[in-house]
């Protein structure tokens, strides 16, 4: 936690491009990482906001804590907003005069809008080709209405609408993958200095771009705020959620495992959602198979 108002306390000194003046949970993990992704991006920029905490923490009616243009968009709607207002920018180079330097487009929304309910739309746009920054917080799931699993939500964790689910988390790096975008990264707030480079490169790219990171959310997980860094740190440590960025199909590992690697019990001891694999040998294993099929898969040892 003190990790967390510690990193907060940086961002807000850097001019906020999205102020306090939000409704989110203290300590939310997603609040913090926008206002990385958004300082590093500047105020040329433009959002799109598909519903979800985000969205409903920084803009309750009539308030809006975005300093700049935002849009809302429904679920299911984002990245195809996005494709709409790069037509318009087009439009408007070709016919002005002006020299204004273009915006940078940015479409962003939870696990549920991203790998469940705008997946369609979002891969369509990566199909066209479309010029847009995806972000997406990734919470592994839908947090704003209770933390319903959605195809984030890893194999064996608890939630409401699963006792434990036995499906995989949905690969979205390899789906970007088959879609031949030029930037696709995996990040994670408990390593912020590796998210805002990633944010950096993408703004120099054109074209498609997509940004998964890992957001812990408290209640949601059932963390407390004291473990929350810790846990997020872990994610990526143990292999679970290793930070990874394919630069026009090239894997670069961003950061390197610890030796010796954690075991997924470490990752999983401070979570609610987790607390029946402690008794539950064999699930235990299936999730340990996951972190190391990754530390196989990309080579993330040193
Ligand atoms: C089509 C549709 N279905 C359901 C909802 C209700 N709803 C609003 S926010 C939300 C959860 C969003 O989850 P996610 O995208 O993962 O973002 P998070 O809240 O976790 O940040 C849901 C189910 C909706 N607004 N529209």
């Amino acid at each position: 936690m003190l990790e967390l108002i510690m990193l907060h306390q940086t961002v807000v000194n850097n001019k906020m491009k999205l102020t306090n003046h939000h409704t989110a949970c203290l300590g939310c993990a997603q609040i913090v990482a926008a206002r990385l992704a958004i300082n590093q991006l500047g105020s040329n920029t433009i959002v799109v906001n598909s519903t979800g905490c985000l969205e409903v923490t920084t803009t309750a009616y009539p308030n809006s804590a975005w300093q700049v243009p935002w849009l809302h968009s429904t679920f299911a709607n984002a990245a195809p907003v996005g494709s709409g207002i790069i037509a318009a920018l087009d439009y408007l180079e070709k016919n002005s005069q002006s020299e204004k330097k273009r915006p940078i487009v940015v479409v962003q929304g939870g696990d549920g809008a991203t790998f469940d309910i705008g997946f369609g739309a979002l891969t369509a746009s990566w199909a066209r080709g479309d010029d847009l920054l995806y972000i997406c917080y990734d919470n592994e799931g839908y947090a704003n209405t209770g933390m319903q699993a959605s195809l984030s939500t890893p194999t064996q964790a608890k939630t409401p609408t699963s006792l434990n689910k036995h499906q995989n988390k949905r690969d979205m790096l390899a789906i970007a993958l088959a879609h031949n975008i030029p930037y696709i990264a995996q990040a994670n707030i408990a390593f912020p200095d590796d998210f805002k480079n990633k944010i950096a490169k993408a703004q120099k790219i054109k074209g498609p771009r997509y940004i998964q990171i890992l957001v812990p959310c408290l209640p949601g997980w059932k963390i407390k705020p004291g473990d929350q860094m810790l846990t997020a740190k872990l994610a990526s440590e143990t292999g679970l959620y290793p930070l990874l960025e394919f630069i026009n199909g090239q894997l670069n590992v961003s950061i390197k495992l610890p030796t010796p690697i954690p075991p997924v019990s470490d990752y999983i001891k401070n979570q609610g959602r987790y607390q029946h694999l402690l008794k539950n040998k064999s699930a235990l294993k299936q999730l340990q198979s996951l972190a190391d099929a990754n530390i196989e898969k990309y080579g993330l040892c040193k």
